[in-house]
């Protein structure tokens, strides 16, 4: 049980001797590209959202070490059930920008078909199970689908994620309790970004930390630098291989910092310290990151123009694409519930059909094979 919080690359992006992965060349590049493309797509989002173009965005800005380096410590058969702010594991899993834009607009391309608030992505084929808005739920889902490949003798690995805020919901006791009574194969990992909403973390809790919480449920508490993401990669690559060999579950505690607002309707300058905002600009996961890879050799202008430029006009694209996209026709609503529709509700679709016929609502999709 550790509560230092571990590091490997120092504020000059050097890492300590002994402890860098060494990661191949080609992942490095991969890693930092895949940083920039989350923070570009998340300025496209809020953006968006300010012109009135979609509804509502949570940025994830500053924390793209944390969610990034625990994620690539996963398989890609391994399960992830996320909280509000890991963007970047869809890109590492693959799923195309346009998806992942669609789910904003809330259009017919979007997986969720416009049932779900934006930016609560939810991606079978990434094993990507949906983000839900109450606190903490995932926590719970994660030890029950560990629980369940446990008994099944398969060897996939869960990770979940969490705030700080996420600590102190009820889903977090009964998580970690039932992951660690049964040895479930789960890695949490709570990003302790210094708020939730406009509460900060020290108002949140008395313990000493996030990690130390681990101590109570039987499992080891890890604390380490979210802005740093070699030394992520590797707290949760030891987290995951545990989980993998049956050994249970592991706390993983990540300090970063939420560098944007709560989402885009809250403003945290109205809340927050101004002092400790300037003091973690100076830490960002990105710049630290490019700056070990320039030691290595591996970045120059070039490649960053490359990784900035491809972002964005990869972003533009999916952004055109989706925007054309048509809403969900309103007969989608009898979709996806039931195998078999219900009596009544065959009814309602066939009154729905009728009213669009005669020019009613959503009149202007046009009426739709009964
Ligand atoms: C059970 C529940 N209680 C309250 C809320 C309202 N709420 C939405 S986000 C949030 C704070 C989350 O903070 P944290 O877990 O630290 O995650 P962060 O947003 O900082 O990533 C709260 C209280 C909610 N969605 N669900």
């Amino acid at each position: 049980m550790s509560l230092e919080l571990l590091t490997i690359l120092d504020q000059d992006g050097k890492a300590q001797k002994g402890k860098d992965p060494n990661l191949p060349a080609a992942e490095l590049q991969k890693l930092y590209r895949l940083m920039v493309t989350t923070r570009a797509l998340d300025d496209r989002g809020l953006a968006l959202q300010r012109q009135g173009r979609i509804g509502f965005y949570l940025q994830s800005t500053g924390q793209e070490a944390s969610h990034l380096g625990a994620a690539y410590a996963l398989k890609d058969s391994d399960w992830l059930f996320p909280a509000y702010r890991q963007p970047g594991i869809l890109l590492l899993r693959q799923v195309p920008i346009e998806k992942v834009i669609c789910e904003w607009f809330g259009n017919a391309g979007d997986t969720s078909k416009g049932r779900q608030m934006p930016v609560h992505y939810s991606f079978r084929q990434a094993n990507f199970v949906s983000i839900s808005s109450p606190i903490g739920t995932q926590l719970t889902h994660a030890a029950g689908a560990g629980m369940a490949a446990r008994m099944r003798g398969d060897d996939t690995v869960f990770m979940t994620f969490c705030g700080d805020g996420g600590t102190s919901s009820n889903d977090f006791h009964t998580g970690l309790n039932f992951a660690a009574v049964y040895k479930a194969p789960v890695v949490f990992v709570c990003e302790n970004n210094g708020y939730a909403i406009s509460v900060p973390s020290c108002k949140q809790t008395a313990s000493e930390s996030m990690a130390i919480k681990a101590d109570a449920y039987g499992m080891p508490g890890v604390r380490v630098d979210g802005n740093d993401l070699l030394a992520v990669y590797r707290v949760c690559k030891e987290a995951v291989d545990r989980a993998r060999r049956g050994d249970g579950p592991t706390l993983v505690e990540t300090v970063t910092h939420r560098m944007a607002s709560h989402s885009s309707s809250d403003d945290a300058a109205r809340y927050r310290d101004a002092k400790d905002y300037e003091a973690w600009k100076k830490k960002d996961p990105i710049a630290r990151f490019q700056l070990y890879l320039k030691h290595k050799k591996l970045w120059n202008d070039a490649f960053e123009k490359e990784c900035v430029e491809g972002a964005k006009a990869a972003i533009q694209t999916a952004v055109n694409a989706a925007e054309a996209v048509a809403n969900p026709g309103p007969e989608t609503m009898f979709d996806d519930v039931y195998m078999n529709l219900t009596p009544q509700l065959k009814q309602q679709r066939q009154e729905l059909h009728d009213l669009m016929l005669k020019g009613g609502v959503g009149a202007q999709v046009g009426h739709f094979p009964l």
